[in-house]
């Protein structure tokens, strides 16, 4: 980023905040903190930014398709590194997380999809194309959240013929069991899939998650 860049976070970040340092770990810093819901926010914001675009010049209009090279060929990079990795696990057993996040893509892609919340320690965010500002309204909050959460989630898009899709956290849904009975009751258009890790904080077959910070979502 170039000195003097101005960064705005736009989101919950802010309110997500609590005394659990390891939920976040490091805290960036940010010039203008935003609290907006972003389906709301990002369409405005593009549209914005196509606004500005729209006066390039020349010149601007060919550096911007340079960075864009550029920032495309780091994008396809990682991709094509997270897909190697998921590869390397693929037959692995139990069945590592890379390729639980694979399989159920295959299966919700054909849908209008909303992911409820965990993101399978994050390899749904490597597998999964986010195309629509309402795919993921967010993570968990802690134990028993995620499927309240991914209750709720679905409540709000009953009718839209939406699919909402929880990953859900063994742990976190042995706090809150009785909560499926919820699901069947109000007929929530809801696929849970059990993310079974098999005991707090690990993630078999995750690559790198030994390394990764530890955090209590799934
Ligand atoms: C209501 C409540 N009870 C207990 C805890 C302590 N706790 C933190 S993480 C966790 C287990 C979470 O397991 P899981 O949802 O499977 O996530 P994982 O750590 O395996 O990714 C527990 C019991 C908590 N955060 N909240
Ligand atoms: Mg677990």
């Amino acid at each position: 980023m170039r000195p003097g860049t101005t960064v705005l976070d736009l989101g919950f970040n802010d309110l997500e905040i609590s005394s659990w340092s390891e939920d976040y770990a490091e805290l960036l810093p940010v010039d203008i903190q935003v609290s907006a819901d972003t389906v709301v926010a990002l369409p405005m914001l593009l549209s914005a930014c196509r606004d500005l675009v729209a006066q390039d010049d020349t010149a601007a209009i060919d550096r911007r398709a340079a960075w864009r090279a550029e920032v495309s060929s780091r994008h396809d990079a990682t991709w094509a590194r997270w897909r190697q990795e998921a590869a390397e696990v693929h037959d692995a057993s139990p069945v590592s997380t890379a390729r639980l996040a694979a399989e159920v893509w295959d299966v919700i892609r054909q849908h209008d999809w909303v992911l409820t919340a965990g993101t399978a320690a994050e390899w749904a965010m490597r597998t999964w194309d986010f195309d629509r500002p309402y795919r993921h309204p967010g993570r968990q909050l802690g134990t028993a959240t995620q499927i309240g959460i991914s209750l709720g989630v679905a409540l709000a898009h009953k009718g839209t013929g939406r699919l909402a899709v929880d990953l859900q956290p063994d742990g976190d849904l042995m706090f809150d069991a009785g909560a499926l009975w919820v699901a069947a009751k109000y007929e929530l258009p809801l696929l849970v899939i059990m993310f079974n890790n098999r005991r707090v904080l690990q993630r078999l077959g995750a690559p790198g998650a030994a390394r990764a910070p530890a955090r209590h979502s799934a």
